[in-house]
Parts: structure tokens; sequence; C-alpha cells
């Protein structure tokens, strides 16, 4: 496809494409539908607002909101008017968000009303001050300096034209994790969002306006952004949006109850497995699926042929990256190899590269590059990781794959330490140095290892310290308290001591052959 030239403002692009029929149904939330003709006066009105608090193009926003309406409307809000969103997981502890407050420099932040106390806890813990807080959906009295985002949108005045930014410049920012250090804020530009909903909305998943959307993984997610942002209002389609943790129950009401039922699901591999094991998975009469994707972690062959058989519609499994913004390998529909992750996006290239930098031959694993349109422009503020990411137009993903004769890809690992749990990043070593902060654990080392459908949980070895009792439970109480819920290990085994090397290097790969016995 032929990108659309200069100046290209992506929000205005979507709005564009709909002014004519501007009844449409975008969204349904948990309160109820949004129009594609709301969506545009609500988003205009957004950046008004931001406008007359004296925000300014260039400048970055807080996203810190669950999943509804205001979402998309403060993201696409931000976009018109050349203000740079920061979407942020809603999942994260107060320290996370004071880091992110001071290092994206945010001016505002724009918050889900039962997001306040986090934000207000890191607001606590840092020097840097916001000069406007907007509340979605107030939970409660506000505090000083907020005010609710509908009083902002009714006295505003929509902004009367979109802010005339380039497809290459700064649109909006993700935070990626590593194994070490902070999360990476990845800076990606207006027309990287058009690329994905072209490569991959429109190319791989063949999305039309007949769709009804509902994607498990948040917005905030790269992959979320781009299941139910990018790629339904890119075609005309409609959205299905939910607050609540997508648990299978919360999945399949929304797949059943709904007087427009989801026709494309987009999920994770444990989420899949989650609903295919629980006694309420709802009859294939009662869904309207037509194409269920997959993305976070690989895809066991196995969920996918139970699913199919169940509901008669493939899982097509894919692997992206916040680097790559969405998908760049994947199966596709008509062509399904399960068990693989499949090949090549149109429009994408890839390597994979043994030791010595050079490419492997078929059927030997090799790390993972990727060059396509879509990758982000840097880091921000950190040459060191964006040089090591961002090679010359190749991305390094940090993935290992094999691909065999026929060119279909498979997942051979990480070639770092980081762990996919349920599609998300965990540093083991972030979950390590927490468990050390116990004052009865001497050492700890987290691995992940597999359950009994092939997904990877994490498990900690822990070393306490002599004399000292402390148990499984209390341990991951600890973590949980400390860092964002999810990062908690699964299983907690205690041992005598941890194999070294003789340079006292922990040795994680004889933990996980210790699982594997
Ligand atoms: O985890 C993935 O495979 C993924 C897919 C799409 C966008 C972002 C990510 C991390």
């Amino acid at each position: 496809p032929t990108p659309p030239g200069a100046p290209f403002n992506f929000a205005e692009h979507l709005f564009a494409l709909h002014r004519r029929r501007g009844d449409r149904l975008a969204y349904i939330d948990d309160r109820g539908p949004l129009s594609y003709g709301q969506l545009e006066q609500r988003a205009r009105r957004l950046a008004g607002a931001l406008q007359a608090a004296g925000v300014r193009r260039e400048e970055r926003v807080l996203l810190l909101m669950l999943d509804t309406h205001d979402w998309p409307v403060s993201f696409l809000g931000c976009l018109y008017a050349g203000i740079v969103p920061v979407a942020v997981n809603t999942l994260l502890t107060a320290d996370d968000y004071a880091y992110m407050l001071e290092h994206s420099r945010a001016q505002a932040a724009l918050v889900s009303g039962a997001l306040l106390p986090q934000l207000q806890a890191a607001l606590a813990r840092t020097t840097h001050r916001l000069d406007t807080v907007l509340v979605s959906q107030p939970t409660g009295a506000l505090p000083d300096g907020a005010q609710a985002f509908e009083t902002a949108l009714a006295a505003a005045q929509p902004a009367a034209q979109p802010a005339t930014t380039t497809g290459d410049e700064p649109g909006f920012w993700l935070y990626s994790s590593g194994s070490t250090g902070r999360p990476k804020g990845t800076v990606h530009t207006q027309l990287n969002l058009w690329w994905t909903a072209e490569l991959y909305g429109k190319g791989v998943l063949g999305l039309t306006e007949r769709d009804v959307c509902f994607s498990a993984a948040k917005l905030y997610f790269a992959y979320g952004l781009g299941n139910a942002l990018t790629f339904p209002l890119s075609v005309g389609a409609c959205v299905v949006l939910m607050a609540e943790r997508p648990t299978p129950d919360a999945v399949f009401r929304r797949w059943t109850e709904l007087q427009c039922r989801p026709t494309v699901f987009f999920g994770a591999p444990t989420g899949f497995a989650g609903m295919l094991a629980s006694p309420n998975l709802p009859a294939r009469e009662a869904v309207a699926l037509r194409m269920c994707s997959s993305a976070g972690e690989a895809l066991p062959a196995e969920i996918a042929e139970r699913f199919k058989a169940r509901f008669g519609c493939d899982i097509i499994d894919g692997i992206g990256s916040t680097e790559m913004l969405h998908v760049f390998i994947s199966n596709r529909p008509g062509d399904v190899r399960y068990g693989s992750t499949g090949k090549p996006v149109a429009g994408y290239d890839i390597e994979l590269r043994g030791e010595d930098g050079r490419c492997v031959a078929p059927g030997e694993i090799g790390d993972l590059y990727i060059r396509g349109p879509s990758a982000a422009l840097m880091y921000w503020g950190n040459r060191e990781k964006t040089r090591e990411t961002f090679q010359g137009g190749w991305t390094k993903s940090g993935d290992k794959y094999l691909c065999d004769a026929d060119g279909y890809y498979t997942y051979a690992g990480r070639s770092d330490d980081m762990l996919k749990v349920s599609g998300i990043y965990v540093s083991p070593f972030e979950v390590e140095s927490t468990l050390m902060q116990h004052p009865a654990v001497l050492e700890a080392a987290v691995i992940g290892t597999p359950d009994a459908e092939g997904l990877t949980k994490t498990k900690a070895f822990v070393v306490r310290k002599d004399g000292q009792q402390v148990d499984e439970a209390t341990l991951k109480a600890f973590v949980k308290e400390r860092l964002a819920a999810y990062k908690y290990p699964r299983q907690i085994e205690f041992i005598a001591e941890l194999p070294k090397t003789a340079t006292g290097k922990i040795q994680r790969f004889r933990l996980r052959e210790r699982e594997n016995q």
C-alpha cells in the first residue's frame, strides 16, 4: 500500500473516513453505545479542552484509563491536537507511575476514577507536577485541581482543525519492559498506526465494516490498541470494550449477551486455555465468532485444535512487539499451521541471525530481527537501549525462532531472560530482587516453567537465611504488595542452595533442567 503524504493526522484520517456515516456504531462499552460521529465530536472536544488548559502540541499527556469509550476519545483527541498520549498499563504500582510521569514529563493526565488513587499515590512520590487532571467516571469527590472528564468536555470548544502533523513525527508512546532497568518509553509515529492497520488488520485478518471486534488485551497494550482501535476504526467496524478483567465469564457474557455479538475475538493463549477449561464455555450456536487472533506467547497447537473443534473457527496465531507496534509474523485465514507462528506478514522482512550475525539455515534457531514500516522511532531518552534494539532499519526482538523449509516460523524461546506470562513480560530479576527484600530470604532465582497446557508460569527457587522461617503464601503476598500483582511467582520452592558457576553466577538453566526431569 502507498502511505498517505504529508500532512498526516491519524485521528483526522479516521474521522474523515466515516464522516458521511456518523450514525454508525463505533463502540459499545459497559455503559452503552458510541457512534462514529460522537467519537469524532467528543475527541475534538477533548482536544479543545486540553488546548484550553494550555497543553501544547508535542507535549505528553499520561493516559491511565480502563477500557471505556473515554479511552479512544482521549487517544484520538490527543492525536488530533498533535499532543502525544503516553498510554500506560493500568495494573502497575504507584512507583511505576511516578517514574513514568517524571520520565515522560507529562503535562496532564487523563485517568479513570477507579485509578485516581494510584495516580495520587504516584504524585505523592515525585516532585513532577501535572497542570491538568481529567477524571473519567469519577467514583467520589475530586481532589483539588482535578476536573471531571465530562465537565471538561461539556465546557470545551471542539478543536476546529486537526494539528498539521506529519506521519513521521512522534504520535504516541507505549512503555515496554526489559529484563533490567526501568520500562522504556517507546515512541511511535502517527503513520505507524496506519501501517499496522493496512498490513495486519486488513492484509492478514481481512477485517470489514461488518465485523464486531472484541479484544481481551486492553487498549494500553500495543496488541489491544490495534485490535480495539486502529484496525476496526480503519474499516468502520464496531468494537466491544470491557473495563473489567478478561475472566472467562466476563468474555462469555460479551460473546453471547450483546445485541451485536463479537465476530472477531483477540486473546492470548492463557486466556483461551482458561476459557476451554471453564464449565460455562458457551455452545457454538450461542456465539457469532468467525475468527480469533492470538498473540502474547506462542499458542500451543492443542489449545487451538480444541477451540476449533468447539467453535468451528480458527485462532490465527501471530507475534508482534511493542517496538513494531503490532504483529509481523502470523498465520492467516485459510493458511493456518497450528503450533507455528506462520509466515512474515507482507510488508515486513524477517531475518534469523546466528551468533556470528549471519542468517541461519532453514531449521536452525536464530535471533529474530524484523524490518518494516511500523518500527518505533526510539526509546525516549535512552540512546544505549535504542541502539541495541533498532539497528539500521532492523529491530531486534529478543525472541529466538526457527524457520522450516516451507517458510513457517516456530517460536524457540527468548534470547534474554524475560518471561512472557499470560502474554505480559515479567523480568525474573525484578521478582528476584523483590523476594530478596524479605528479611528471611537469602537468595532467589526465578524461571519460567510450562504448565499442563504448555504455557509459561513463573516459579521461584528461594534459599532461606539460616534459622529463618517463611512460607510460600507469605512470600507471594510480599511480592504482590511491592510489584504489579501479575508479576508474583505462581510457585515457590525452598531449596538449600542455588546452582552457581565457579564465579558465583546463578545457573538458571540448571533449575530449568531440574523442572523438566
Ligand atoms: O506479544 C505480542 O505478540 C504482540 C503482538 C502485537 C502487538 C504487541 C505485542 C507485544
